[in-house]
């Protein structure tokens, strides 16, 4: 395989929840100074490109995902001055700085939104999506991911509007072509002031099927989440290229774009991330997300089975072998943290088992994503009531399971294993108050194990999961075949052992972990007697496997590299 010049295939993009990450000014509330005063920490770690949160003006109810305004910093997290301080900072650490651009919808703050609901004929009435039905009777059934229609009334021009999201995030219009400049002109003023790419937010629903056709009716709902009507509409190839002319065009080729796509199968993927193309980079997929979660009620949580997590993403890498690029992650602002969802976050098996997800991630072809305290293997925060949610989505599904008369127990269990709110809570610096986060009180209270899960006892061991993630990303800048080698499952349908080679003509690599906590031994074969340890998560594992097999602890992980000569083993 040719050796590919793009340099974001061998980078590793490393996630800041602003509002959570380092409070400077002790208000509760993260913020750029506190990223600023951070850095170091960041720069040890090893990471290529820093993804924010959104920062810019906002009435926060969706924390900063509902933007009233696109060129300016909330003052909540600083000012422009203070941005242009981190953005020259960070460059001058050699990393780069990428933006979250959310653009399916605004706030109803936004000045586009007040004038286009001020009447039928404003001119930026059909900046977004409006519909001409009576009251009480929507225009489709589809319904909000926040509970709920996805359409809300306008009492002063009487008509609906679309929501996807909570109803004080109007959707967009993206067949407007006056829309669309207005969101490529954000974001050359971005590229202008030095920022090095985008994370754009569910830009896979952008395009809205013809007619806004209702969606097939869940029996005993009145609202269905319509995947079939808003994702991969058809027009949404057409409007990402459009931008990659208009706003990339002439630039040069040093910018980062990843497409955040709910529902996005790997066919759709391809056609997003195929270079020839020119849409995006690539996308983060959702399927591995679901394995866990009801199709309708993502609170429903159904256990999980690790074969299906693994034929999931060895799916993935199959699709995008040829053609397109995957992205890898576990965690994010809107996912409980991997370690208490796919690991095991029992004290005895906490820290093998993050490192052993942390290395089938990484292992893996694509680029990877770390999100702030994952690589310190933090966990889920102990929920126990109704009021320690402060996220929309688990505060408006609560209130609609206790209107509707549901299972008020079923739906905490359920909150307490996925809700949002687990990855938000504050960045585990030290043992100080709030973990070190903020003098303050903090906005969502720092995880109580944080006295002896932080950064400060981390980051000077040998063997801690931060040691570990930073093995993993110099593996990955140092390794050719980590970037470019083949991808091929071992034992896919063993529901403990997670195995596969990454090969390419010049070396191999096997990456293989015990998901669980019995031991095992696992049979493989002759081609890699003699090849080197290149990664372990336990101490004291031979330099040299000498053997046909390996003998794996409960949750112990390693990588092997062996030589090819020839394109054929060695071994
Ligand atoms: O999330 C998109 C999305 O569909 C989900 O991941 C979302 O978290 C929700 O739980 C669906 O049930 C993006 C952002 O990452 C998220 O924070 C925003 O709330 C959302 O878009 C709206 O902007
Ligand atoms: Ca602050």
């Amino acid at each position: 395989m040719p050796h590919d010049a793009a340099w974001w295939k061998s980078a590793v993009v490393y996630q800041i929840y602003p509002r959570s990450f380092a409070d400077s000014n002790g208000d509760g509330i993260g913020d750029l100074a506190g990223i600023i005063g951070r850095l170091d920490y960041l720069l040890a770690l090893g990471v290529d490109v820093l993804w924010l949160s959104p920062i810019y003006p906002s009435p926060q109810v969706d924390n900063g995902y509902d933007i009233s305004d696109y060129r300016a910093i909330d003052p909540l997290f600083g000012t422009l001055a203070e941005f242009d301080a981190l953005l020259a900072r960070v460059h001058e650490l050699g990393m780069k700085l990428v933006m979250d651009l959310v653009v399916n919808h605004t706030s109803d703050e936004h000045p586009w939104f007040v004038e286009s609901c001020s009447s039928r004929d404003n001119p930026k009435r059909d900046w977004y999506i409006w519909r001409d039905v009576h009251e009480g009777s929507e225009p489709n059934n589809w319904g909000s991911l926040f509970e709920g229609s996805a359409w809300a009334w306008d009492q002063t021009t009487d008509q609906y509007y679309l929501h996807l999201f909570d109803r004080k995030q109007p959707d967009l219009n993206w067949e407007n072509p006056q829309v669309r400049k207005a969101v490529q002109d954000i974001m050359i003023w971005w590229l202008d002031r030095g920022v090095d790419g985008f994370r754009m937010d569910v830009i896979n629903f952008i395009s809205k099927a013809e007619g806004l056709p209702d969606t097939p009716a869940i029996p005993g709902q009145r609202f269905a989440i319509a995947f079939d009507g808003f994702a991969d509409g058809p027009h949404v190839h057409e409007y990402l290229a459009e931008i990659t002319r208009e706003v990339f065009g002439g630039r040069g080729g040093d910018f980062i774009t990843v497409g955040e796509m709910p529902g996005v199968t790997p066919e759709q993927a391809r056609l997003y991330t195929d270079p020839a193309r020119g849409e995006l980079n690539m996308v983060f997929q959702f399927e591995h997300m679901f394995v866990d979660q009801g199709q309708q009620n993502k609170f429903d949580y159904l256990g999980f089975d690790l074969v299906v997590l693994k034929k999931s993403l060895h799916r993935w890498q199959a699709a995008l072998a040829e053609i397109g690029w995957n992205s890898l992650y576990w965690n994010n602002h809107d996912q409980p943290r991997v370690v208490s969802r796919f690991g095991d976050d029992d004290p005895d098996y906490w820290a093998a088992s993050a490192k052993a997800l942390a290395t089938v991630l990484h292992g893996m072809r694509g680029t990877p994503f770390v999100y702030q305290g994952e690589e310190l293997g933090m966990t889920n925060y102990p929920f126990r009531i109704p009021q320690d949610y402060k996220d929309l989505e688990a505060v408006n599904y609560f209130n609609h399971v206790v209107e509707s008369g549901g299972d008020e127990s079923a739906a905490l269990a359920g909150l307490a294993k996925i809700s949002r709110d687990n990855a938000r809570t504050p960045m585990q610096w030290d043992v100080g108050p709030n973990a070190g986060f903020t003098a303050a009180d903090p906005w969502l209270p720092a995880n109580p194990n944080y006295i002896w899960l932080n950064a400060a006892a981390q980051i000077d061991e040998t063997d801690s999961v931060f040691a570990h993630y930073q093995a993993l990303i110099r593996l990955r800048h140092e390794s050719p075949i980590l970037v470019d080698g083949d991808f091929t499952p071992l034992m896919a349908e063993d529901p403990q052992i997670w195995a596969y080679t990454r090969t390419t003509p010049d070396g191999k690599l096997l990456v293989i972990a015990n998901c669980g906590r019995g031991p095992r031994t696992v049979e493989i074969g002759p081609a890699w007697i003699g090849a080197n340890l290149l990664l372990g998560n336990l101490l004291d594992t031979p330099a040299t496997s000498t053997s046909t097999s390996v003998d794996l602890a409960g949750w112990e992980a390693r990588i092997y590299s062996g030589l090819r000569r020839g394109g054929v083993d060695a071994g």
